[in-house]
């Protein structure tokens, strides 16, 4: 009886059930300031269940802006699967229902194991999921009889629908935006912390190569995070337990009530691959862990602190270097500003001399002394390695690679990094040939980049320049090419070019 209706029409019911049911979870996430809405946790769950290299690859892909692109696909996949549940219901009607069903399942499921997600964020999931049970009959029993009433009646319901979850959509925009609100509180944070200025020197000022202090807004971005999470200063608390003679629980104010320390301070990810730009230098101002620490008092056979980021992201910390003399900071604010929504706010860890995954949590909430033998981290469990000591390295920034340029004299410049061992010299290689020392900036400590350049004869042709460091420990970057797992890429970056 039912062979004759129409699959286009089944189809587009279903994908308008999908529609309604998504725009009622979207709106019911809005409304509860749910950081995760079900599509959101689906796509973060992908990325979660995806092991090892896939992972790494997947992040990398949607890394720094492209995270929308994961989400969409989510919701194109969401809308297929509505369609084919629509067409289903011709060969009977539980068939249709199931495929909404089972989304309903593995969206409650992804929000379920989110970290920091309580039983009210399955309530976008439960309502999208009744909506869309809701919705399915009224569309398609009109399809029932496929004479001209039927389609007349089925172009009303929907129509209706397609109103109904327009409303449902315009107004969640409405609802108050966590997001907005904290934008709003960071604006209005007034800290007692300075803009820092750059060391004379430092910076060598040649066109093309990176400034030696990166603006926020240029600063490269890493977490897994899909949603920036929006945390308020009000209610943000770190706590401080483990191993330890005392627990703490510090607010926003506590923690400035503390000491604060500035300090230039080179971040960088260890899934940079060599050449690459997840590297960045900025003007930090923060307490100094060591401080805190000590006042929790650490005890006898703890060797690690084991982070954890608001959005449950965690990482561990070698206590030695949160306890020595060097500047690791719960970090406030970055370049005399609160720290950007992207960057952490309102705190987060930077260290010198350690990899980003091992050391630099954002939204910091928790930190746990502990031992390395007793945990494994967000990236530890994917195969990076438990210990992240940044690798020396340097980089060619001028001349861009595979660029045309004059013959005779080339300047050449780009950075060089051993964070917490320092720079000693730098040098270049052109086609092969001696390596020659060029000139470095000037810098403040040994926790930051050094800008380097200098000046090259060419002739006119295809040319190789390479380039590497020497470190403080007399350390020369090794030529040995490695990948960046798991524990950073090693050898030269090394470039093309051509005179004329
Ligand atoms: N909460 C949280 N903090 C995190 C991460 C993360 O995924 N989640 N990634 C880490 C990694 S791998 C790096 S390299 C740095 C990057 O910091 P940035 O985005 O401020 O440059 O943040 C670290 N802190
Ligand atoms: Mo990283």
């Amino acid at each position: 009886m039912t062979t004759d209706r129409p699959r286009l029409l089944l189809a587009a019911a279903g994908v308008l059930t999908g529609v309604a049911g998504l725009a009622v979870s979207l709106a019911t996430a809005a409304a509860l300031h749910e950081r995760l809405d079900p599509p959101t946790a689906v796509a973060e769950a992908v990325v979660d269940v995806t092991p090892g290299r896939a992972a790494k690859a997947l992040i990398d892909l949607v890394g720094d802006n492209d995270k929308p692109l994961l989400i969409a696909g989510v919701v194109v996949g969401l809308l297929a699967l509505s369609a084919l549940g629509g067409v289903l219901t011709a060969r009977g009607r539980w068939q249709g229902f199931a495929v909404f069903v089972g989304m309903g399942l593995v969206a409650g499921v992804a929000v379920a194991t989110r970290p920091n997600t309580g039983t009210a964020a399955l309530l976008p999931v439960v309502l999208g999921t009744l909506t869309w049970l809701a919705v399915l009959p009224l569309l398609i029993l009109p399809l029932r009889s496929s004479d001209a009433e039927g389609r007349r009646r089925f172009l009303v319901q929907a129509g209706v629908v397609a109103a109904g979850a327009a409303v449902v959509g315009i107004g969640s925009r409405f609802l108050g935006r966590r997001r907005r609100v904290v934008e709003e509180a960071r604006a209005d944070l007034e800290l007692p912390v300075t803009d820092g200025v750059v060391p004379e020197g430092a910076d060598l000022e040649v066109a093309g190569l990176v400034p030696w202090r990166v603006a926020n807004e240029d600063f490269y971005r890493i977490d897994t995070a899909l949603v920036v999470p929006a945390v308020e200063v009000d209610t943000w608390r770190l706590r401080v337990h483990g191993m330890v003679e005392r627990e703490l629980t510090l607010t926003f104010d506590d923690l400035l009530d503390r000491r604060l320390t500035e300090a230039w301070l080179t971040l960088t990810c260890v899934s940079n691959p060599v050449g690459q730009d997840l590297i960045g230098n900025a003007w930090w101002s923060g307490v100094r862990v060591a401080d805190v620490l000590a006042e929790a008092g650490p005890l006898p056979g703890a060797d690690a602190v084991l982070q954890t980021s608001e959005d449950g992201w965690t990482c561990g910390t070698p206590l030695e270097a949160l306890t020595d003399d060097r500047n690791a900071l719960l970090a406030v604010a970055m370049n005399g500003e609160p720290l950007p929504l992207e960057h952490g706010f309102p705190v987060r860890m930077v260290v010198p001399g350690l990899y980003g995954y091992v050391s630099a949590t954002k939204w910091l909430v928790d930190l746990e002394v502990t031992r390395f033998d007793d945990f494994e981290a967000f990236w530890t469990e994917r195969g990076w390695s438990p210990q992240g000591p940044v690798k020396t390295q340097s980089r060619i920034d001028v001349p861009v690679a595979n660029h045309r340029v004059t013959s005779g004299p080339v300047v050449v410049a780009g950075v060089a990094w051993a964070q917490h061992t320092g720079v000693e010299a730098v040098e270049v290689r052109l086609d092969g040939g001696a390596w020659t020392p060029v000139e470095l900036g000037r810098v403040p400590s040994v926790d930051t980049w050094v800008q380097w350049s200098g000046t090259i004869e060419v002739e006119p042709g295809v040319h190789t320049l390479a380039v590497r460091a020497t470190d403080r420990s007399g350390y020369t970057q090794t030529g040995v090419q490695r990948d960046v797992v798991p524990d950073g890429a090693t050898g030269w970056h090394t470039i093309e070019f051509t005179a004329e």
